[in-house]
């Protein structure tokens, strides 16, 4: 399947560690032939390794998973790409999926079923939200309710609340793709650039390349909350939390601190983490299309007045080149991860620890090679988990063996 997916895609093609290598050696090969009055450059540093922590198979059989997310009680909900969610319920995959949107949704791309998040009030109201992308290939997030059977939803009570309309000048990529409510109770939604360079990243006339905050507890569509950053402001969508990301696949929200942890999938050369903390008012510029990480993008100079720049990057190398982000772990089975901020990188199956404690610096944690991370998600108790996209596992974070 993966090689029916366009070449370009930044998050979901496949572009296998051959070409990497044979990158480096023809990189290698290019400082042999400089003069021999030329020091030979370092060895590259060794990345920390933290083998205290492991991965475990913990269930397989998904069909390219996207998400991994709970309702706050034992069982984990599985986003499938093509438009299944699949339910893991007392050790055990679900044979019927708890929603199907097969067939509404196109299998192209970055395009699909992307985000699920479900209402803090679940288990009163059994609301549910999903993104998806529709068949005229524009995000869309809309609400859902469980039946009356709790391992299935009513598919009848779709309700579409929000269309983030691209264009015909937009491609199928960078859709961003991330749902979760806020401490605040609020739905944040991450929309992407649309791959267009990145203009609409910086426009407040537009739902592109932005991190939004809707309020969907009432019984309509939804609303905006008053104190968002640019409610009042002429010519700006007041649903914008934050602005200036390229394709932001995945956010999250630390449990215990209420922090917003946003991983920015780069362009050329960097990823990035931004932090976000937990009394921010909104309205951050995180930079893009002026800078790619931490650096002016297409130019060696800019105007850096006014952005917030990533807590942590890294270049594209061997390290990866398009990030995954992950979650804040909180959980009780790997007390040596308590506090960190752990995430991927979906090209080279990389998994990092990093944590303002730590300066941001980047810590690996040993995972399987091969493995294609599309997302991190948590269970009601704040364990912690990866999904492999290309063989359709779902890891565990374990204490390593000792
Ligand atoms: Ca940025």
């Amino acid at each position: 399947m993966l090689g029916g997916y366009p070449s370009r895609m930044r998050r979901f093609r496949g572009l296998g560690p051959t070409l990497v290598l044979a990158t480096l050696a023809s990189a290698l090969a290019a400082c042999g032939a400089l003069s021999p009055a030329t020091p030979p450059p370092s060895p590259p540093t060794p990345p920390r390794l933290d083998k205290t922590v492991a991965l475990e198979v913990a269930y397989t059989g998904f069909d390219h998973p996207v998400g991994i997310v709970n309702a706050g009680d034992s069982r984990l909900f599985v986003v499938e790409l093509a438009g299944a969610i699949r339910v893991v319920k007392d050790g055990a995959v679900l044979t019927t999926p708890f929603l199907d949107l097969t067939g509404m949704v196109p299998t192209n791309g970055e395009q699909g079923l992307l985000g699920l998040a479900f209402d803090p009030e679940y288990a009163t109201n059994g609301r549910f939200y999903v993104h998806y992308i529709n068949l005229d290939g524009d995000a869309v997030i809309a609400r859902y309710e469980v039946s009356g059977d709790p391992d299935v939803a009513a598919a009848g009570s779709a309700e579409p609340l929000l269309t983030i309309h691209r264009g015909a000048d937009y491609s199928k990529f960078h859709y961003g793709g991330q749902l979760a409510f806020g401490p605040d109770g609020y739905l944040y939604v991450a929309s992407g650039d649309g791959a267009t360079g990145g203009d609409p990243s910086r426009r407040l006339d537009t739902l592109l390349g932005k991190i939004l905050r809707i309020d969907v507890s009432g019984p309509g569509a939804y609303s905006v909350p008053s104190d968002n950053p640019f409610v009042g402001t002429p010519g700006a969508r007041a649903e914008i939390w934050a602005y200036g990301l390229r394709n932001p696949w995945r956010f999250s929200f630390d449990r215990a601190t209420g922090d917003l942890y946003i991983a920015d999938v780069g362009e050329d050369a960097y990823e990035e983490v931004n932090f976000q903390p937990a009394a921010s008012k909104g309205g951050e510029d995180y930079g893009w299309n002026v800078m790619e990480g931490m650096h002016c993008y297409g130019s060696d100079t800019c105007d850096k007045s006014g952005l917030t720049l990533p807590v942590l990057e890294y270049e594209h190398d061997d390290t990866g080149r398009s990030i995954t982000g992950g979650y804040v772990y909180r959980g009780r089975q790997v007390p040596g991860l308590e506090g960190a901020y752990v995430f991927g990188d979906f090209m080279t199956g990389e998994v990092w620890r990093s944590s303002a404690a730590d300066d941001w610096a980047m810590t690996q944690i040993p995972a399987p090679a091969g493995i294609m991370i599309t997302t991190f998600g948590e269970d009601a108790d704040g364990e912690l988990y990866l999904a492999d996209f290309k063989a359709g596992t779902l890891y565990r974070f374990r204490t390593a063996p000792k």
